[in-house]
């Protein structure tokens, strides 16, 4: 199996599985990863999605060079040809995890920034080498790279397109923290437990605010604020939240 999608309780599990190519994106991953996002996104019982690739080496090392890549191509001349767009799959409500084992290279890396979280091995890397390949990064990596980075070293990764450790991530603000490998999941797990706590609606209207403001201006993202503010009013999880609350016992949130 290039793809190994897995639930337990309301976390789910996205695992890149071709270690023999670094876990390189061939049609076959794509097409799994696209019905995995969508699979996602419309169970109901499934909160958080955790990313991550099989072994220590890599994450993913980007499209594959030798299946994907040539077929990009033809694509660009039949767009229609196009299998949904991963970066429409990964705008997802629900909150995403990266957890970044190894190398995450040229669509690998931009996979790991579309997460909205990354938590990072010591052996992981992040790099978009396309350049070297007389492309550049097409899944979001020339938009959310400098986006998340100071300019100076965006640039320098997308010029270079010379990999950065996890400390140098973790340095420039990339991944929320860097554990030793054995330690990767059960961060990643602790992390999704500790969203999957709060309201899911409350939680996606946050990621929907806290998105959306970087293309707004101040006043119409505070207006937009004011919106998702609003509508979860009218909530079963804030009438639950809120008495549970004053009933000093534990929140058992529906997503109602
Ligand atoms: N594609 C295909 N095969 C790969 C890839 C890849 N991306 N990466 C590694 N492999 C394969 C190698 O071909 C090799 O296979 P084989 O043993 O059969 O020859 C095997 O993995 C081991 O690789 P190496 O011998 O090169 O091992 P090294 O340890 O020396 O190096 C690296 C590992 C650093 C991962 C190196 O292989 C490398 O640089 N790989 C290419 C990485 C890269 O350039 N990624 C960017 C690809 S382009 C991209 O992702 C664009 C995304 C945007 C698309 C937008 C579409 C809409």
């Amino acid at each position: 199996m290039a793809l190994i999608y897995e639930k337990k309780g309301r976390i789910a599990t996205i695992t890149f599985n071709r270690p023999e190519a670094f876990n390189a994106m061939d049609p076959t991953t794509l097409q799994e990863f696209s019905a995995s996002l969508m699979d996602f996104r419309e169970d109901a019982d499934s909160w958080v999605l955790i990313v991550t690739g099989a072994g220590e080496k890599a994450f993913c090392a980007g499209a594959d060079v030798k299946s994907m890549i040539p077929l990009m191509r033809e694509w660009r001349e039949k767009p229609w040809l196009m299998p949904p767009s991963i970066v429409r799959g990964m705008e997802l409500a629900k909150p995403v995890i990266g957890a970044i084992n190894g190398l995450a290279l040229g669509g690998g890396c931009e996979i790991a920034l579309a997460c909205d979280l990354r938590i990072a091995s010591e052996k992981a890397s992040f790099g978009t080498p396309e350049v070297k390949l007389g492309l550049i990064p097409g899944w979001g990596g020339t938009q959310r790279l400098p986006r998340m980075i100071p300019m100076a070293k965006a640039a320098e990764i997308l010029l270079t397109g010379a990999a950065i450790d996890a400390q140098e991530a973790y340095r420039l603000g990339l991944v929320n923290k860097v554990v030793p490998p054995a330690q990767l999941m059960p961060a990643a797990q602790e992390m999704a437990e500790a969203i999957c706590k709060n309201g899911p609606l409350a939680v996606r209207a946050a990621k929907e605010a806290m998105i959306k403001a970087k293309s707004l201006s101040l006043e119409e993202g505070l207006r937009l604020e004011w919106t998702l503010f609003s509508n979860l009013f009218l909530t079963e999880d804030f009438k639950e939240g809120t008495g549970a609350f004053v009933e000093k016992r534990k929140p058992n949130f529906q997503g109602k």
